[in-house]
């Protein structure tokens, strides 16, 4: 009996359309774990500014999926600082182009409440228009420096609290992903695109 569904030809493939090769990277590390293999689709999306990251997500997904026609996921993601009134948030790239993780240290500069989470929503869009989105949540702290120089972004800055301690940025793309958020995210997604095209 042949598994290919007629409707969905794609199987167990999916196109992650971004510009983040780290993301794709840890992508591929948690879809690996489902047997969903993981193409990049290298390309921009138009960063809308909205207060709630799933909104980014859903505009991102529609644009993507009518430029390639295929079944993609984008994913975006923002660091949210209980300090700072969640502050970057849905800003967090800017932020970090502009201040960078000296600049986020500075802010919390003798400042004692210094937890914060990550968070990660993944939008899923085929071109039949199925959308769906998958959350994902990290608890952790912002260090008092930064340590170690693997990953991307404030991952230098950012302890989890599974893992007290020890940064992102110390740890391999297979320990980040056991309890960070886009992974959590991921996992959601995995197991329900295995349902849905079963
Ligand atoms: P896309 O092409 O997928 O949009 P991006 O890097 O621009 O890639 P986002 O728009 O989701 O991704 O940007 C969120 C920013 O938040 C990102 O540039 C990082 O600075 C930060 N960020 C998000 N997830 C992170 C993670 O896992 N580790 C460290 N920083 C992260």
């Amino acid at each position: 009996m042949s598994t290919i569904n007629k409707n969905f030809p794609y199987g167990r493939l999916i196109f992650f359309v971004t510009e983040n090769a780290h993301k794709f990277n840890e992508a591929r590390s948690v879809l690996a774990e489902y047997n969903v293999a993981v193409a990049m689709i290298k390309m921009r999306t138009l960063e809308v500014q909205d207060d709630d990251i799933e909104n980014i997500a859903r505009i991102r997904v529609l644009q993507a999926v009518r430029e390639v026609n295929l079944p993609v996921i984008v994913e975006d993601a923002g660091l949210f600082i209980d300090a700072l009134g969640g502050f970057p948030g849905p800003y967090s790239s800017y932020v970090y182009r502009k201040i960078g993780l000296g600049g986020i240290l500075k802010l919390l500069n003798g400042v004692n409440d210094r937890s914060a989470k990550f968070k990660s929503v993944v939008a899923f869009c085929d071109p039949n228009n199925n959308l769906k989105c998958f959350h994902g949540i990290v608890e952790g702290r912002i260090s008092l420096e930064a340590r170690g120089s693997g990953g991307f972004g404030f991952d230098p800055i950012f302890e989890p609290n599974e893992s007290p301690g020890k940064t992102f940025g110390e740890m391999t793309t297979e320990e980040k992903c056991r309890f960070s958020h886009r992974a959590r995210a991921l996992r959601e997604f995995a197991k329900w695109y295995r349902s849905w095209q079963a």
